[in-house]
C-alpha cells in the first residue's frame, strides 16, 4: 500500500491519517506534486496528490480513496451511521476540500510558500491581506457555527473532522492560527483534532520537512518515524500545474 504524495498536502495527509487510524500499514513517497516525474503523471492525469496504490489498484482523489479505505477497512468507522449524517459529513467534507482548498492551499500556502520558492514569484501583498482579513473570516464564521462545543463533528473522529484539521496546518505553516476569541469552538475542536495520535504523527512529520533542505528530508522523516517508499515518482525539476492558474 503506497500513498504517493507529501505530509505537508492537506489531501495526502487525509489518507494517510485515515489509514493509520484503521491500522493499515502503509508507505508514503512524500512528493510536492510540481515535481512529478513523466511516470507520475501516467498513475496521476491530473499531476495531483494523492495517489493510492493497492497492488494493482490506482486511486486519485482524497475523497475516493477515504471512500476507498473506508469500503474495505470498515473498522473503526470514519464516517457517522445514519444517512443523514453521512450527507452531513460528506458535504462538510466538500465545502473543505473546495472552499478550504482555494483559500488556505492556493492563495496562501501556495502563494506565500511553494510559489517564491519553487516558481521564484513573490506574493501579492493585497491580495494576501483580503484571503487573511475578509474570506478567511467569513469562511470561518460559518464553520465556527458548525464546530462541534465538544468532542468531533458526529462523536467519534470522521473523514471530515480530519479534512479540516489538516487544511488549518496549512494555514498555521504560513503564520494563520485560529483567533480562539474570534471562533472559540472551531480553535478547540481543531486542537482536538490535531492532538489525536494519528494526526499528532503527522505534525512531526510535516514539521520534518519544513525544518530541513532537500537533501535532509528522507533522514529526518524517517528519524521521525515515517516509513517512506524506496522508489519515488518525483524528479529534480518542477513543471507548471495543470489546473491551476496561479501555478502555471
Ligand atoms: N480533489 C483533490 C485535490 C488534490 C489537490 O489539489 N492536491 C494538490 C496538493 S495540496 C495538488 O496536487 N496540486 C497540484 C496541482 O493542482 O497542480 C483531492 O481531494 O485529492
Amino acid at each position: 500500500m503506497l500513498v504517493v504524495g507529501s505530509y505537508v498536502s492537506p489531501y495526502a495527509r487525509k489518507v494517510v491519517v485515515a489509514l493509520t487510524l484503521k491500522g493499515v500499514a502503509h508507505e508514503v513517497d512524500p512528493i510536492t506534486p510540481f515535481y512529478g516525474s513523466d511516470e507520475f503523471s501516467r498513475i496521476s492525469p491530473l499531476r495531483r496528490i494523492p495517489v493510492l496504490i493497492d497492488g494493482d489498484l490506482v486511486l486519485n482523489d482524497s475523497t475516493v480513496i477515504c471512500e476507498y479505505i473506508e469500503e474495505t477497512w470498515p473498522e473503526p468507522p470514519l464516517m457517522p451511521r445514519s444517512p443523514r449524517d453521512r450527507a452531513r459529513a460528506r458535504w462538510l467534507e466538500e465545502y473543505a476540500d473546495s472552499r478550504l482548498g482555494d483559500l488556505i492551499i492556493w492563495r496562501f500556502f501556495f502563494a506565500l510558500s511553494v510559489a517564491p520558492r519553487v516558481f521564484k514569484r513573490d506574493a501579492d501583498p493585497a491580495a494576501i491581506a483580503r484571503v487573511r482579513d475578509v474570506e478567511l473570516p467569513e469562511v470561518m464564521d460559518w464553520i465556527e457555527a458548525q464546530a462541534p462545543a465538544e468532542g468531533f463533528l458526529f462523536g467519534h473522529i470522521c473523514t471530515a473532522d480530519i479534512t479540516y484539521g489538516a487544511f488549518f496546518r496549512n494555514a498555521a505553516l504560513v503564520g494563520w492560527t485560529i483567533d480562539p476569541d474570534r471562533w472559540p469552538r472551531a480553535a478547540a475542536w481543531i486542537a482536538r483534532v490535531w492532538a489525536v495520535p494519528a494526526f499528532a504523527t503527522t505534525i512531526a512529520y510535516e514539521q520534518a520537512i519544513v525544518s530541513t533542505r532537500n537533501d535532509e528530508r528522507r533522514a529526518a522523516l524517517e528519524a521521525a518515524g515515517a516509513r517512506l517508499s524506496e522508489h519515488s515518482y518525483g524528479e529534480r525539476s518542477p513543471r507548471a500545474s495543470i489546473m491551476l492558474e496561479q501555478a502555471r
